[in-house]
Protein backbone atom coordinates (compact mmCIF):
# COMPACT_ATOMS: atom_id res chain seq x y z
CA UNK A 1 0.00 0.00 0.00
CA UNK A 2 0.73 3.57 -0.86
CA UNK A 3 1.73 5.51 2.30
CA UNK A 4 -0.73 7.74 2.60
CA UNK A 5 -2.26 11.31 4.78
CA UNK A 6 -2.16 11.78 8.19
CA UNK A 7 -5.49 13.13 9.45
CA UNK A 8 -5.89 14.66 12.51
CA UNK A 9 -9.43 15.40 14.31
CA UNK A 10 -11.88 14.44 16.98
CA UNK A 11 -13.43 11.19 16.02
CA UNK A 12 -16.16 10.21 15.34
CA UNK A 13 -16.18 12.98 12.44
CA UNK A 14 -18.06 12.26 9.33
CA UNK A 15 -15.96 14.75 7.53
CA UNK A 16 -13.04 12.09 8.39
CA UNK A 17 -15.01 9.46 7.15
CA UNK A 18 -14.96 11.40 3.30
CA UNK A 19 -11.05 10.22 3.31
CA UNK A 20 -11.59 7.24 4.88
CA UNK A 21 -14.20 6.01 2.57
CA UNK A 22 -12.47 7.06 -0.71
CA UNK A 23 -9.24 5.47 0.70
CA UNK A 24 -10.79 2.41 0.86
CA UNK A 25 -12.34 2.03 -2.60
CA UNK A 26 -8.61 3.43 -3.45
CA UNK A 27 -7.19 0.88 -1.75
CA UNK A 28 -4.39 3.55 -0.12
CA UNK A 29 -3.92 3.67 3.48
CA UNK A 30 -4.45 6.94 5.49
CA UNK A 31 -3.76 7.10 9.35
CA UNK A 32 -6.70 8.60 11.58
CA UNK A 33 -4.92 10.32 14.89
CA UNK A 34 -7.80 11.64 16.98
CA UNK A 35 -9.87 11.69 20.08
CA UNK A 36 -13.32 12.12 21.31
CA UNK A 37 -14.29 15.90 21.40
CA UNK A 38 -14.65 16.28 24.93
CA UNK A 39 -10.34 14.77 24.81
CA UNK A 40 -9.38 16.97 21.79
CA UNK A 41 -8.63 20.44 23.80
CA UNK A 42 -6.00 17.94 25.71
CA UNK A 43 -4.32 17.13 22.39
CA UNK A 44 -1.70 19.13 20.95
CA UNK A 45 -2.99 20.40 17.07
CA UNK A 46 -0.23 19.62 14.93
CA UNK A 47 1.44 17.44 12.39
CA UNK A 48 2.53 15.15 15.02
CA UNK A 49 -0.02 15.32 17.48
CA UNK A 50 -0.39 13.68 20.71
CA UNK A 51 -2.12 14.04 23.94
CA UNK A 52 -1.17 16.34 26.54
CA UNK A 53 -0.39 15.80 30.30
CA UNK A 54 -0.92 18.47 32.74
CA UNK A 55 2.54 18.91 32.71
CA UNK A 56 3.07 19.21 28.50
CA UNK A 57 0.11 21.66 28.81
CA UNK A 58 2.29 24.24 31.44
CA UNK A 59 4.99 23.55 28.58
CA UNK A 60 2.95 24.42 25.34
CA UNK A 61 1.32 27.59 27.03
CA UNK A 62 2.04 29.49 24.34
CA UNK A 63 0.20 27.37 21.74
CA UNK A 64 -3.13 27.75 23.73
CA UNK A 65 -5.71 29.78 21.63
CA UNK A 66 -9.53 29.49 22.22
CA UNK A 67 -11.56 27.59 19.80
CA UNK A 68 -13.12 29.74 17.48
CA UNK A 69 -15.63 27.09 15.14
CA UNK A 70 -17.39 24.55 17.49
CA UNK A 71 -15.04 24.89 20.23
CA UNK A 72 -15.19 27.40 23.02
CA UNK A 73 -12.61 26.05 24.94
CA UNK A 74 -8.73 26.32 25.16
CA UNK A 75 -6.87 24.20 22.57
CA UNK A 76 -3.32 23.74 21.75
CA UNK A 77 -2.78 24.89 18.18
CA UNK A 78 1.08 24.80 17.61
CA UNK A 79 2.58 27.30 15.12
CA UNK A 80 3.27 25.33 12.69
CA UNK A 81 -0.19 23.98 12.80
CA UNK A 82 -1.55 27.35 12.41
CA UNK A 83 0.99 27.84 9.54
CA UNK A 84 -0.12 24.75 7.77
CA UNK A 85 -3.86 24.79 8.65
CA UNK A 86 -4.03 28.45 8.78
CA UNK A 87 -8.07 28.72 9.18
CA UNK A 88 -7.19 26.31 12.35
CA UNK A 89 -9.66 23.71 11.89
CA UNK A 90 -9.78 20.10 11.95
CA UNK A 91 -9.79 17.54 9.94
CA UNK A 92 -6.46 18.70 9.14
CA UNK A 93 -4.62 16.69 6.86
CA UNK A 94 -0.77 16.42 6.42
CA UNK A 95 1.24 14.71 3.17
CA UNK A 96 3.77 11.72 4.44
CA UNK A 97 6.40 14.46 4.71
CA UNK A 98 4.55 16.25 7.31
CA UNK A 99 5.23 19.49 5.19
CA UNK A 100 2.01 20.10 3.05
CA UNK A 101 -1.26 20.73 5.01
CA UNK A 102 -4.23 20.17 3.88
CA UNK A 103 -7.88 21.50 5.32
CA UNK A 104 -11.37 21.29 4.45
CA UNK A 105 -12.75 17.86 4.46
CA UNK A 106 -14.09 17.86 0.83
CA UNK A 107 -9.94 18.86 -0.31
CA UNK A 108 -8.64 15.99 2.00
CA UNK A 109 -10.75 13.36 0.28
CA UNK A 110 -9.92 15.02 -3.26
CA UNK A 111 -6.28 14.20 -1.99
CA UNK A 112 -6.73 10.85 -1.90
CA UNK A 113 -8.65 10.35 -4.63
CA UNK A 114 -5.90 12.14 -6.84
CA UNK A 115 -3.87 9.33 -5.75
CA UNK A 116 -6.50 6.52 -7.14
CA UNK A 117 -5.45 4.76 -9.80
CA UNK A 118 -7.97 2.81 -10.82
CA UNK A 119 -11.75 3.79 -9.97
CA UNK A 120 -12.07 7.42 -11.42
CA UNK A 121 -13.11 8.66 -7.86
CA UNK A 122 -12.49 12.04 -9.40
CA UNK A 123 -14.02 11.52 -12.55
CA UNK A 124 -12.59 10.54 -16.08
CA UNK A 125 -11.25 13.45 -17.45
CA UNK A 126 -10.04 16.75 -16.27
CA UNK A 127 -13.99 17.61 -17.85
CA UNK A 128 -15.69 15.10 -15.01
CA UNK A 129 -13.08 16.10 -12.39
CA UNK A 130 -14.21 19.87 -12.81
CA UNK A 131 -17.62 18.75 -13.06
CA UNK A 132 -16.96 16.90 -9.28
CA UNK A 133 -15.57 20.20 -7.95
CA UNK A 134 -19.02 21.74 -9.05
CA UNK A 135 -20.58 19.16 -6.70
CA UNK A 136 -18.34 19.52 -4.21
CA UNK A 137 -18.43 23.33 -4.30
CA UNK A 138 -22.13 23.22 -3.81
CA UNK A 139 -21.97 20.56 -1.06
CA UNK A 140 -19.92 22.85 0.88
CA UNK A 141 -22.06 25.56 1.10
CA UNK A 142 -24.71 22.98 2.57
CA UNK A 143 -22.51 21.52 5.36
CA UNK A 144 -21.33 25.21 6.08
CA UNK A 145 -25.26 25.95 6.65
CA UNK A 146 -25.66 22.89 8.44
CA UNK A 147 -22.93 23.13 10.93
CA UNK A 148 -24.69 26.68 11.83
CA UNK A 149 -28.04 25.29 11.86
CA UNK A 150 -26.31 22.12 14.13
CA UNK A 151 -24.22 23.86 16.64
CA UNK A 152 -27.77 25.87 17.63
CA UNK A 153 -30.05 23.03 17.41
CA UNK A 154 -31.03 23.47 21.38
CA UNK A 155 -32.18 27.05 20.96
CA UNK A 156 -33.39 27.21 17.75
CA UNK A 157 -34.25 30.57 16.20
CA UNK A 158 -36.66 32.07 12.90
CA UNK A 159 -33.99 33.36 11.38
CA UNK A 160 -31.36 30.58 11.50
CA UNK A 161 -34.11 27.56 10.73
CA UNK A 162 -34.96 29.28 7.52
CA UNK A 163 -31.85 29.64 5.98
CA UNK A 164 -31.05 25.93 6.79
CA UNK A 165 -34.21 25.37 5.07
CA UNK A 166 -33.92 27.28 2.15
CA UNK A 167 -30.22 26.08 1.72
CA UNK A 168 -31.79 22.07 2.54
CA UNK A 169 -34.21 22.65 -0.25
CA UNK A 170 -32.09 24.23 -3.17
CA UNK A 171 -28.74 21.60 -2.71
CA UNK A 172 -31.44 18.46 -2.31
CA UNK A 173 -33.50 19.32 -5.33
CA UNK A 174 -30.12 19.77 -7.57
CA UNK A 175 -29.16 16.46 -5.77
CA UNK A 176 -32.66 14.94 -6.39
CA UNK A 177 -32.09 16.29 -10.30
CA UNK A 178 -28.97 14.83 -10.94
CA UNK A 179 -30.25 11.25 -9.68
CA UNK A 180 -33.22 11.29 -12.29
CA UNK A 181 -30.31 11.07 -15.30
CA UNK A 182 -27.33 8.94 -13.49
CA UNK A 183 -27.37 6.16 -11.10
CA UNK A 184 -24.61 8.08 -8.88
CA UNK A 185 -24.68 11.67 -8.51
CA UNK A 186 -24.19 13.61 -11.46
CA UNK A 187 -22.21 10.55 -12.97
CA UNK A 188 -22.78 6.94 -14.59
CA UNK A 189 -20.42 5.78 -11.67
CA UNK A 190 -19.11 6.44 -8.48
CA UNK A 191 -17.41 9.63 -7.28
CA UNK A 192 -16.03 11.23 -4.35
CA UNK A 193 -19.70 13.29 -5.11
CA UNK A 194 -21.39 10.51 -3.57
CA UNK A 195 -18.69 10.23 -0.89
CA UNK A 196 -18.76 13.93 0.26
CA UNK A 197 -22.59 13.81 -0.46
CA UNK A 198 -23.32 10.51 2.03
CA UNK A 199 -20.99 11.99 5.11
CA UNK A 200 -22.39 15.69 5.15
CA UNK A 201 -26.08 14.61 4.65
CA UNK A 202 -25.48 11.55 7.44
CA UNK A 203 -24.24 14.26 9.80
CA UNK A 204 -27.36 16.82 8.76
CA UNK A 205 -29.70 14.37 9.42
CA UNK A 206 -28.44 14.83 13.34
CA UNK A 207 -31.11 17.03 13.55
CA UNK A 208 -33.30 14.04 13.99
CA UNK A 209 -31.69 13.54 17.89
CA UNK A 210 -33.31 17.53 18.47
CA UNK A 211 -36.74 17.19 16.99
CA UNK A 212 -38.23 17.72 20.76
CA UNK A 213 -35.97 20.68 21.32
CA UNK A 214 -36.92 21.82 17.71
CA UNK A 215 -40.64 21.13 18.54
CA UNK A 216 -40.31 22.83 21.61
CA UNK A 217 -39.85 26.17 19.74
CA UNK A 218 -42.07 25.13 17.03
CA UNK A 219 -40.08 23.87 14.52
CA UNK A 220 -40.44 20.73 12.71
CA UNK A 221 -37.41 18.71 10.91
CA UNK A 222 -35.87 20.32 8.11
CA UNK A 223 -35.59 17.15 6.93
CA UNK A 224 -38.96 16.03 8.09
CA UNK A 225 -40.54 14.75 4.60
CA UNK A 226 -37.02 14.02 3.35
CA UNK A 227 -38.17 10.26 1.97
CA UNK A 228 -41.06 11.11 0.24
CA UNK A 229 -40.16 14.82 -1.33
CA UNK A 230 -36.70 13.07 -2.14
CA UNK A 231 -37.01 9.92 -2.87
CA UNK A 232 -33.98 9.40 -5.21
CA UNK A 233 -31.36 11.09 -2.98
CA UNK A 234 -33.08 8.71 0.26
CA UNK A 235 -32.62 5.37 -2.00
CA UNK A 236 -29.24 7.07 -2.79
CA UNK A 237 -28.50 7.31 0.61
CA UNK A 238 -29.53 4.42 1.71
CA UNK A 239 -27.54 1.98 -1.14
CA UNK A 240 -24.13 3.84 -0.07
CA UNK A 241 -24.84 2.63 2.78
CA UNK A 242 -25.29 -0.64 2.00
CA UNK A 243 -21.74 -1.11 0.21
CA UNK A 244 -18.80 -2.08 2.29
CA UNK A 245 -16.58 0.43 2.00
CA UNK A 246 -18.94 2.77 3.75
CA UNK A 247 -20.40 0.71 6.00
CA UNK A 248 -17.02 -0.67 7.29
CA UNK A 249 -16.12 3.16 8.11
CA UNK A 250 -19.66 4.60 9.34
CA UNK A 251 -20.77 1.85 11.92
CA UNK A 252 -23.86 2.43 12.85
CA UNK A 253 -23.71 5.81 12.79
CA UNK A 254 -27.21 5.46 10.29
CA UNK A 255 -28.73 3.13 12.20
CA UNK A 256 -31.55 5.10 14.14
CA UNK A 257 -32.52 6.89 11.44
CA UNK A 258 -33.16 3.55 9.44
CA UNK A 259 -34.85 2.20 12.67
CA UNK A 260 -37.19 5.66 12.92
CA UNK A 261 -38.24 5.44 8.99
CA UNK A 262 -39.19 1.56 9.94
CA UNK A 263 -41.11 2.31 13.22
CA UNK A 264 -42.96 5.13 10.84
CA UNK A 265 -43.70 3.01 8.03
N1 LIG B 1 -15.85 22.93 6.27
C1 LIG B 1 -14.85 22.40 7.15
C2 LIG B 1 -15.35 22.47 8.58
C3 LIG B 1 -14.24 22.27 9.60
C4 LIG B 1 -14.58 22.90 10.93
O1 LIG B 1 -15.29 23.92 10.99
N2 LIG B 1 -14.06 22.29 12.01
C5 LIG B 1 -14.31 22.82 13.34
C6 LIG B 1 -14.94 21.78 14.24
S1 LIG B 1 -16.55 21.34 13.66
C7 LIG B 1 -12.98 23.18 13.99
O2 LIG B 1 -11.97 22.59 13.69
N3 LIG B 1 -13.00 24.16 14.89
C8 LIG B 1 -11.78 24.58 15.54
C9 LIG B 1 -12.02 25.69 16.52
O3 LIG B 1 -13.13 25.77 17.11
O4 LIG B 1 -11.09 26.48 16.73
C10 LIG B 1 -14.52 20.97 6.73
O5 LIG B 1 -15.32 20.37 6.03
O6 LIG B 1 -13.44 20.48 7.08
Amino acid sequence: MEKGLKIFSYLPNPRVWKAEIAAKFAGIQVEIIGDKPSEIPNWLWDAEPKKLSDADKKKFKQFERIGKRGFSSSLYKTDDFIKLIPFGTVPAAFSPDGKIGIFESNSILRAVARQDKANNLYGKNSFEASRVDSFLDSGLVFSREHQEYLFGLKDMNEALYQRMKSAYEFFLNGIEESLKYNNFIGFDHLTIVDISFFCDFSQFLREGHYADDLKNKGFNLVSENFVSDYPKTYNHLMQLSQLDEFSSVIGTYLDWFKRKLEESN
